[in-house]
């Protein structure tokens, strides 16, 4: 995946991380990060973190996902070089799987962002109870193979399970 189409050369790439609230995104930035466990809370605004990765600075941005918070996202996608959307793949409330597939898609239109990169996470997949890869992909409408995405979202679209409780490296997670 190309991170780097909205970043100068050498310098900076912004990941802006979205997703409903108790997702999981605050415990990936820290798995990521800090690469231990730490107690989080729910975010009001976001938390940000910065990793060096060779000369290219990789500031991970966390936006709160609670649903007062979320009318504040559109602020974090102007400098956005990638957006990762995280998903609780345990989650099994029909209005919240909707409301998620809805935020999603939001995002995936905003012409503002066409052609940014997108990384899903379907995270908390250590759960017993969460859904299977072929499920999440049926439920999510992300069955389509990557030409037939880029076609239908004007973006790159990557899928990825992640279990934000295990050692995950950012640079595992965006190649
Ligand atoms: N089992 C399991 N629990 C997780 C995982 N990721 C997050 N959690 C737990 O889920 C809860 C919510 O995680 P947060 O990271 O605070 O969720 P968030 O997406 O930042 O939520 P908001 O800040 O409200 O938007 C916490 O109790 C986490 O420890 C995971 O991969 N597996
Ligand atoms: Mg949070």
């Amino acid at each position: 995946m190309n991170l780097c189409c909205r970043c100068q050369e050498n310098s900076q790439i912004n990941v802006s991380m979205f997703g409903l609230e108790n997702a999981g995104k605050t415990q990936l930035l820290y798995q990521w990060c800090v690469h231990e466990f730490v107690e989080t809370t729910p975010t009001i605004a976001f938390n940000v973190e910065t990793i060096q990765r060779d000369e290219v600075s990789v500031a991970i941005w966390d936006i709160g996902g609670q649903p007062k918070s979320r009318q504040f996202w559109r602020y974090y996608l102007q400098s956005a070089s990638v957006i990762f959307f995280v998903i609780d793949s345990a989650q099994r409330d029909f209005k919240q799987i909707q409301e998620a597939k809805s935020q999603l898609l939001n995002l995936l239109d905003y012409k503002l962002i066409a052609k940014v990169p997108f990384l899903i996470l379907f995270n908390k997949s250590d759960l017993n109870n969460s859904f299977t890869d072929e499920e999440l992909l049926e439920e999510y409408g992300l069955t389509l193979d990557q030409e037939q995405i880029t076609t239908k979202f004007t973006h790159q679209v990557k899928v990825m399970r992640t279990n934000a409780l295990s050692q995950n490296k950012i640079g595992d997670q965006t190649g």
